[in-house]
């Protein structure tokens, strides 16, 4: 079976663009690939977090993996900072990455523009911690969302350059999966910024953790347009975003949504809109408690997971350093 490898930070609260972009494609699929899904830790403390916050969000990411349907018997769930071959093998690779290519990353500008005071060197060595997680396991596909586009592209860059360095295939070069929709869900508030975990305002995302209640108002509230039509048009990013949601929760073509909705208003379909996100997140919620009250079981689970991919990190990392001369 080829080999999948995608992972999400424990940065704060997982919302629909996770589940949408990533987590539910990594569900649909799981049973046709050997996968491996880990909890970036080691990418989360690129910008402040607090330790409590950090522990515990990783612990609560590996509950929600599970509650979204990822299962142990085709996938290993683990915890970056668990395989140190990642931070080994990390360091090794920013020898081996011009910075050059460093510069051009457009997510280190964002960050570094929103959080001026605190930039440091791991935020901008970011991509070649993520290409280390990806080639360790000589993984074959990466199903992200559409903007890690730009990391993947580089995980390979610098692959083709090392095994060409050295002509030798150390690397299976990956490939990003991305899909055609929803794979970038916008903020409900400012539907030109992807909805993101980082947003300040709490109102720009549904988590999968939010409440009935909560979901009505933030749908509510979500930016939509003065002309009421409940129609797909680019040139109204705010409905189009919120009809993408509901077609991927439905599964209908367009034109059947916009049939369903023709003649009605704004409150009528984000009143359905709501209905549908409830009813997903409704016993992803339940599971979700059920795993997060049994915290020896998820630990054990961390902990085989890690177990069980460490011998291929240890491998890859070995014949780095035997390619150049290292140990
Ligand atoms: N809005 C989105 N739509 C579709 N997919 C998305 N992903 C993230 N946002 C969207 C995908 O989710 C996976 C995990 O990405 P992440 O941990 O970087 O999550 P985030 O919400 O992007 O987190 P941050 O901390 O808030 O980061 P920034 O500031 O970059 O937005 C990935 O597969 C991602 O594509």
């Amino acid at each position: 079976k080829k080999r999948v490898f995608s992972g999400i930070q424990p940065t704060g609260n997982i919302h629909l663009g996770n589940y949408l972009g990533a987590i539910r494609n990594w569900v649909g699929a799981q049973d046709q690939y050997d996968n491996i899904f880990c909890i970036v830790d080691l990418h989360a403390i690129t910008l402040p977090i607090n330790a409590k916050e950090l522990h515990q969000n990783t612990r609560k990411l590996a509950a929600l993996y599970l509650a979204c349907g990822l299962d142990t018997r085709y996938c290993n769930l683990f915890v970056q900072s668990h395989v140190h071959e990642h931070a080994e093998m990390s360091w090794i690779m920013n020898c081996y990455t011009p910075m050059g290519w460093l510069n051009r990353m457009t997510q280190f500008k964002t960050k570094a523009d929103e959080n001026p005071e605190s930039v440091n060197t791991g935020l901008y060595c970011y991509p070649v911690l993520m290409a280390c997680d990806i080639l360790l396991y000589q993984t074959h596909y990466v199903p992200v969302g559409d903007d890690q586009r730009q990391h993947v592209e580089i995980t390979r860059d610098i692959a083709q350059r090392f095994n060409s360095l050295y002509k030798k295939r150390v690397f299976t070069l990956p490939e990003a999966q991305i899909r055609d929709t929803g794979a970038r869900i916008m903020s409900l508030e400012n539907p030109s910024k992807k909805m993101s975990k980082s947003d300040p305002n709490p109102a720009s995302r549904i988590n999968l953790l939010d409440e009935p209640k909560v979901i009505k108002q933030k749908i509510a509230r979500a930016t939509t347009d003065s002309l009421r039509l409940v129609a797909f048009d680019p040139e109204r990013p705010g409905i189009t975003n919120l009809l993408t949601i509901y077609q991927m929760l439905t599964g209908q073509p367009e034109q059947e949504i916009e049939a369903e909705f023709a003649g009605k208003g704004y409150g009528d379909f984000k009143a359905a809109l709501t209905d549908r996100l409830v009813a997903t997140l409704e016993p992803i919620q339940r599971r979700y408690n059920e795993y997060i009250n049994d915290m020896v079981s998820l630990e054990g689970i961390l902990k085989q997971g890690a177990d069980r991919v460490r011998p291929q990190a240890t491998a890859t990392l070995n014949r780095v350093k035997e390619v150049i001369g290292l140990g």
